[in-house]
Formats: structure tokens, sequence, C-alpha cells
């Protein structure tokens, strides 16, 4: 289906459907096998420009938004969503200082992200603050000239490779939401460090580590826009990085279709290929009518957060829910397409399946993604 991209679009598609094809296809397996972090693909992303794409002019980058990260995402999941989710995650970590920070900290951090010369990374997640977002119980201090933070985030994406971390940290226990703050933490910082790296079921090339804050000086400036609005900023930053998830899933749904007709136009069974059997034709077809949908609605829903900026809830949480359920169901499909083929990991597909299973769960499960959109309709509807 034409979705009008501009020419500028397209060529954000073309270019990241280019390293997918050329440098991500080929290693998906072994970076998978062996849990291996992709540094060098990430650093062609960098040269190819990829992570200019969601920066502002003014700051190095080529002024895009939601939508046209969502185009990068598609492509690269399409070859690895271990790989993609590294390249969102750098996203994630970086829109609370684009959403809240000053002119001067945008100025410091952004053209070395926009380069490509950069990684970051986003800090909420810990072991009693999950679904739970206000529940973080890391802390941050004011001693003199500097905030001294203490805490350990927990399932950190990109955690040890990233250079830019952004942490939610509380500066006041008596006011609940209100009394979280956010900041910047480098890496090198006194006082952090980084667990060890997780061993997942899928996404196996993007790496998943603590960070822990022990007495972590960092300076005043480090805070993220004003104190106490650190869970305000958390949620606007997850509405804007939810239809990325979204994406995701919807690259994945691609490439595990694209496996699945090529094999059963492949495989022959009774005499035909398997494709002419309508068991099989209308399981791919339910695939494609699902993938389409997804990709409609996931479009859509970041075109429409790119345009109001001020009502980013509900079209974020459908698109994630809806994209990512879609993504688990054709995965699982596909591997049911070719049969005891589909569960080897000769084949691609096993792998896929194992992927799709974080797109529900992480950046706020699709159960939360539901109380999202509930309770937007509970206010629409007041
Ligand atoms: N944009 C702006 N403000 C928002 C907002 C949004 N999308 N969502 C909530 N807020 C505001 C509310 O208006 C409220 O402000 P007031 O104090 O002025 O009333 C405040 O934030 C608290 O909101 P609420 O009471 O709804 O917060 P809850 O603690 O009930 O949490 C959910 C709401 C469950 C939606 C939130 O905790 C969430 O998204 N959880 C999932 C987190 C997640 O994605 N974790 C995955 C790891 S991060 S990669």
């Amino acid at each position: 289906m034409d979705y009008f991209l501009t020419e500028e679009q397209q060529m954000i598609a073309e270019t990241a459907r280019e390293i997918t094809d050329e440098k991500i296809i080929p290693r998906r397996a072994e970076l998978d096998e062996k849990n291996e972090f992709p540094t060098s693909i990430l650093q062609d992303m960098s040269k190819a420009d990829l992570f200019g794409i969601f920066i502002p002019e003014d700051y190095g980058g080529f002024g895009g938004g939601c939508f046209e990260i969502v185009l990068a995402l598609e492509e690269l999941s399409r070859g690895c969503v271990g790989v993609a989710t590294s390249y969102a995650a750098s996203a994630l970590g970086i829109f609370p200082v684009l959403i809240a920070g000053s002119d001067e900290m945008k100025q410091k951090y952004l053209p070395d992200i926009a380069s490509g010369e950069k990684w970051a990374a986003f800090g909420l997640t810990e072991a009693n603050a999950g679904s739970d977002a206000s529940g973080v119980q890391t802390t941050a201090v004011l001693d003199g000239d500097e905030w001294v933070l203490n805490g350990t985030k927990q399932w950190i994406t990109n955690g040890g490779e990233s250079q830019i971390y952004t942490i939610v940290a509380i500066t006041d226990p008596a006011k609940g939401a209100r009394g979280a703050s956010m900041f910047v933490v480098e890496d090198g910082d006194p006082g952090f460090s980084y667990g060890k790296k997780e061993d997942k079921m899928g996404i196996r090339s993007s790496a998943t580590r603590e960070l822990i804050m022990r007495d972590c000086r960092i300076p005043l400036d480090r805070l993220i826009g004003r104190k106490g609005t650190g869970f305000i900023t958390v949620m606007k930053t997850l509405d804007v990085s939810r239809p990325g998830i979204a994406s995701l899933g919807i690259g994945l749904g691609q490439a595990a279709l694209d496996e699945a007709v090529i094999y059963a136009k492949q495989r022959v069974q009774f005499g035909k290929p398997i494709i002419a059997f309508q068991a099989i034709q209308h399981m791919l077809a339910d695939m494609a009518i699902q993938i389409e949908a997804g990709r409609s609605l996931v479009y859509s829903a970041a075109r429409h957060i790119d345009a109001h900026p001020k009502d980013m809830s509900k079209a974020s949480s459908m698109c994630k829910v809806f994209a990512t359920d879609m993504a688990m169901k054709v995965t699982t499909d596909a591997v049911q397409v070719l049969g005891g083929y589909g569960y080897m990991k000769e084949y691609p597909v096993e792998k896929m399946m194992r992927d799709a299973k974080i797109l529900q769960i992480y950046e706020g499960t699709n159960q939360i993604q539901r109380n999202v959109v509930g309770q937007e309709l509970n206010k629409e509807y007041a």
C-alpha cells in the first residue's frame, strides 16, 4: 500500500533497508547465538546518519519526528529486533533531554547523539518499579553543588554500552509521583557502575544490564528540566517512544511473513507446494491482513503524535498493543507454517518468535497500554 512518504522519508527507509540487508541479516544468527552487542553495525548506522533523524536541525540532526523513527525501525527490525532495539533504546534514552532539557543541556548532548558518536539509555525500571513507574526507590540528594544518587536500575537496554544515561530518581519522597526528577548520568561518573549482562530469551544482540549508583556525584546542571517533573517527563517520553516499539512489531511480522510465503511456495507435500492448500493460504492471508492493519495504525499514530504532541497517550498505547500482539501471533504462525523446520535454528523464524515476546512486555506491558487506553476513554466520555 502507498503511504505517501516524502522523498526524505523514502530515503530514511531505504538507508535502513540497505543496512538491514547488507549488515544485519548476514550476522543476526551469530549475534543471537553469542549474545553479542552489534557495535560495528551501530557504527555503520552512524555513518549512514541514522542517529540524526530524530534530533532537531539546530543540534546537528535532520529534524525528523516519531514517524521518521518508525520508518527506520520497521526496516531494521526486519533484520533483527535485537539490533533495532539497541538503536531504539538510544532514542528513548535521549528523549527526556529533547522533551525537558534546557538549551545548554541540548547543546551539550544532542550533537553527539546525532552524529552517533555517543549512544544513550533510559534508566527507569528497578526491582520494585516496573509497571508501577512511580515506585522508583533510587534517590537524588543535594549536597553543596552536587547531586548524590543512590540506587540500582534493572534491565536497562544499552546499559554498559552507552555513554549517556537518563535516570529517574526521587528528590522528594513525600510527594509521590511529583517527587521524581530526571538526571543525566555519564559513563565514568564517580560512583556509577554496571551489573552483569543479562542472558535473555530473545533480542540477544541487545545488551541489558543493571546500572548501579553508590554515592554517585554529578554536577547540578545534570538535572533535566525542573525538580519534581521527572514522572511527567517519563510519561511523555514513553508516549513518543512506544510507536517505535510498535514498528518493531511491523518489521518483525513482515519478515516472518516473507519467510513463511517463500517456504510455503517451495515445500511440497501431497504432490503440491503447501501454498496451494487453503489451510496454509488462509494463515498467510491473515498474517498479511494483520500486518497491514498494524502498519496503517502505527503510521497514523506516529503522524498524529508529531502533529499533536499534547495528545499522544491513546494513539501511542493503541498502536503498541495492536502491533506487538500481532507480531507475537504472526511469528508463532510463521513457525507453524514451517513446521518442524520452523522450530530449528537453521531457519530464522524461531528467533523471530523468541524476539517477538519482549515487544509485549517492554516499554510498558500490553496490559498497561490497555489501562492507558481505558483511562483515556473514561476521560473522553466524562
Ligand atoms: N503525559 C503527561 N502526564 C501524564 C501522563 C502522560 N502520558 N500520564 C500520567 N501523567 C500525569 C498525570 O496527569 C498525573 O499528574 P497529576 O499528579 O498532576 O495528576 C501524574 O502523571 C500521575 O499519573 P497517574 O496517577 O496516572 O500515574 P500512575 O502511577 O497511576 O501510573 C501508568 C500510570 C500505569 C500509566 C504509568 O505508571 C506507566 O506508564 N507505567 C508503565 C511504565 C513502563 O512503561 N515501564 C516500562 C519500563 S520503561 S522502558
